[in-house]
């Protein structure tokens, strides 16, 4: 049985003191983590604060990218050593908007994923295609391609633990979501990659979540589904209201 995971991304919002009133919110609502872990991914000015506020509740911080060198002469970027001295549980990595905008490669992905558990945080790993590769057929062998080069040199116990997020790109923030069952589908896919890669015990374990304009009014449709077990959240994850929610609903 894997236990769910709801990871907020709040992507580039919330100023500091408005990220402290949402933790504020929802820091004494969250579900016990026997039963879902609940997660938010922040960016980084606020990171340590929020690991201040959330100490010795059950909602984890996670970072919403690092880079793969622990330190040095990388003017601007975001060391994995630091977060993971700084308590942050979880690093979101290779996200559609990192790969558009910042030109992150599977390489990079790849680098990072080694570098987040180097530090003894858990990435979790973004994948997914874009509209015209749907139309065109390709969405199965580009998410292989994907996760083959993303989890390239890891360990069996590391990607038991790790997190991917299956996020088809044509429904990011549109309110255009994937049906379940295609995004079942495609998380099949992604599970299969895995038990090609590694074996039968190792894609049991792994945690694919959908992500895609989910929200409280869908999530449990998504939930149902066998190879769901959870969901990144982008919008519908920035209001303390809908966020618990969307815990709610698979708690
Ligand atoms: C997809 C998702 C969060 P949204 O990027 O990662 O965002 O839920 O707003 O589509």
């Amino acid at each position: 049985m894997r236990k769910p995971i709801i990871a907020g991304n709040w992507k580039m919002n919330k100023t500091a003191e408005e990220a402290h009133a949402f933790i504020e919110a929802v820091k004494n609502k969250i579900p016990s983590n026997d039963n879902v872990d609940s997660v938010v991914g922040a960016p980084t000015l606020f990171l340590e604060k929020m690991v201040e506020d959330t100490k010795g509740t059950e909602l984890k911080v996670a970072a919403q990218n690092s880079y793969f060198e622990d330190s040095g002469a990388f003017t601007g970027e975001v060391s994995p050593y630091a977060l993971g001295e700084l308590g942050v549980d979880y690093v979101i990595l290779g996200h559609s908007e990192r790969r558009e905008y910042f030109h992150e490669t599977d390489e990079d992905v790849n680098k990072k994923v080694h570098a987040v558990f180097r530090n003894g945080m858990t990435p979790i790993v973004c994948c997914g295609e874009t509209l015209e590769q749907r139309e065109a057929g390709e969405t199965a062998e580009w998410i292989k391609g994907q996760i083959t080069n993303a989890l390239k040199d890891l360990t069996e116990g590391q990607v038991s633990n790790l997190v991917i997020a299956y996020e088809p790109i044509w429904a990011i923030g549109t309110g255009k979501s994937s049906s379940a069952e295609e995004a079942d589908e495609t998380c099949g896919v992604v599970r299969e990659t895995v038990a090609d890669l590694y074996n039968r015990a190792v894609s049991d374990a792994v945690r694919i979540q959908y992500g895609g304009s989910v929200k409280p009014e869908n999530i449990a449709e998504y939930m149902a589904k066998d190879n769901i077990d959870g969901a990144l959240v982008g919008g519908a994850s920035l209001e303390p209201e809908s966020f618990l929610k969307l815990l709610e609903a698979v708690k």
